[in-house]
């Protein structure tokens, strides 16, 4: 996809504002034309980007989807947390990593949090100024509806909760970067953040996200390079609607040259209506049907249930014959990326990639989500059946033992075997090529 700018068009931006600059300085002139549209035109031509938009579902696997093609953990991924921040990820040098942020107004802000209450049937707070006491009265009814609700996954209702609680705890905590009409935006320096890591975690708890309209990482891959961007949208089921209309905006924004699809039939066993409404909007606008990859995303989940394979080869078959599909698990081709390196010290990552996740009740060892789908994958009713790996499952070991136990006796080929499984590398090289 890079264009190469001539040899004798290597002095175009030198040229270009040196004449804006002698237009500039002429009142009569300067009056007459606003330059800026020849500086976007100008950029645009120098070094111009192709945006790869990633749409779909809430839930459906879409940040842990680019997660795993950056083999890096940049974006949020977690069940039952939906935010209206968009993500923007370009290339950088590998010494000039970093990230941009831009958060909220107030007034979007307000406008968010009426969302939540009138959906919730909170009474909304009254007049302009967000108080500390009318936030915090606020919160707490949000709290008791998660309470009364029984958790704040248990309901539709318990996540919207949740979410306005997030938002005004976001708030709280970031008055200082949210002015009443603009949308302020801030360097990693300017929140002492050290390197792009801690940017990430910070961009990525719950409060802070939920006041964040915009993140930018500049990060060293090569698929970022000749100008590729890709764009994380919110959900087209975001809880608020201009939320989610902003991915319909994106797709028909100039600047997007391929549109990314990603679906989660493979685990429901068929479309929601706003998937197929995603789908036809895509199909009958005719500047992107023709740039556009299908992803099924979770297939793992596939792999363990039969009826669930049939009927995501029914979809398949009846609406994406024509399509340019890919199936992917996400979850074990990030995860695979990350354990690649890891050894039997740190127990394959437990005490490190893991280690938050698996002390986050109390003191015991919880399992993660990845270790849960890896001893599924490697059971006798897994996906090693007919492969070279034949590793045991021990009912009476924990899926943490069995984990570390497997890998010791199986190691990085196993690690590589499920990479390929993952569909992650296919899908990759379809979008590198396109
Ligand atoms: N089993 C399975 N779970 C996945 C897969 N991809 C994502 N998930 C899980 O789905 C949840 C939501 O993923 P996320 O990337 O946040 O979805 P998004 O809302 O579309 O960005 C996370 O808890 C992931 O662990 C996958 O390929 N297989
Ligand atoms: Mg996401």
């Amino acid at each position: 996809m890079a264009v190469q700018l001539l040899p004798q068009c290597e002095n175009l931006r030198e040229h270009v504002e040196t004449i804006l600059n002698l237009w500039q300085q002429d009142p009569t002139l300067s009056a007459k034309q606003d330059t800026t549209r020849v500086q976007a035109s100008l950029s645009k031509a120098i070094s111009p980007t192709f945006e790869i938009v990633f749409a779909g579902a809430f839930s459906a696997g879409k940040s842990m989807l680019i997660n795993a093609l950056l083999e890096r953990e940049l974006l949020y991924s977690a069940e039952g947390h939906a935010t209206g921040t968009e993500c923007y990820i370009s290339y950088a040098e590998p010494d000039a990593e970093r990230v941009v942020l831009t958060f909220l107004s107030e007034r979007q802000v307000q406008e968010q949090m009426a969302a939540f209450c009138t959906r919730l049937g909170l009474a909304l707070p009254s007049g302009n100024n967000l108080e500390e006491v009318t936030l915090n009265r606020l919160k707490e009814q949000a709290e008791a509806i998660v309470q009364q609700e029984g958790g704040k996954s248990k309901s539709e209702r318990a996540k919207q909760a949740d979410a306005l609680r997030l938002l005004i705890e976001g708030f709280q905590q970031n008055r200082a970067r949210i002015h009443p009409t603009e949308n302020r935006v801030f360097s990693m320096e300017q929140l002492n953040l050290g390197n792009l890591r801690e940017a990430a975690s910070f961009a990525r708890r719950g409060a802070n996200s939920a006041v964040l309209r915009k993140i930018e990482y500049y990060c060293h891959h090569p698929l970022l390079e000749d100008g590729n961007v890709i764009v994380d949208t919110p959900g087209i089921d975001a809880p608020v609607k201009a939320d989610a209309e902003r991915t319909y905006q994106k797709i028909a924004d100039p600047n997007t040259s391929a549109v990314v699809c990603v679906l989660k039939c493979a685990t429901t066993g068929e479309l929601t209506k706003e998937e197929t409404e995603l789908i036809e909007h895509i199909q009958s606008s005719e500047s992107i049907r023709d740039r556009v990859f299908y992803v099924f995303n979770r297939i793992d989940e596939t792999w363990y249930n039969s009826q669930l394979r049939q009927r995501l080869e029914t979809i398949i078959d009846q609406q994406f014959r024509q399509a340019r599909l890919f199936k992917t698990s996400a979850l074990l081709g990030f995860y695979g990326s990350q354990i690649r390196e890891t050894t039997r010290e740190t127990r394959f990552g437990l005490d490190t990639i893991f280690a938050e996740s698996i002390k986050e009740l109390g003191g015991r060892e919880q399992t993660p989500q990845f270790i849960s789908e890896f001893v599924k994958y490697c059971s006798s009713s897994g996906r090693l059946v007919g492969s070279p790996f034949r590793p045991s499952v021990h009912g009476y070991e924990t899926p943490i033992d069995n984990y570390v136990r497997i890998l010791s006796e199986w190691g990085k080929p196993l690690i590589e075997y499920m990479i390929k499984d993952s569909g992650i590398e296919e899908f990759l090289s379809g979008i590198t090529r396109y």
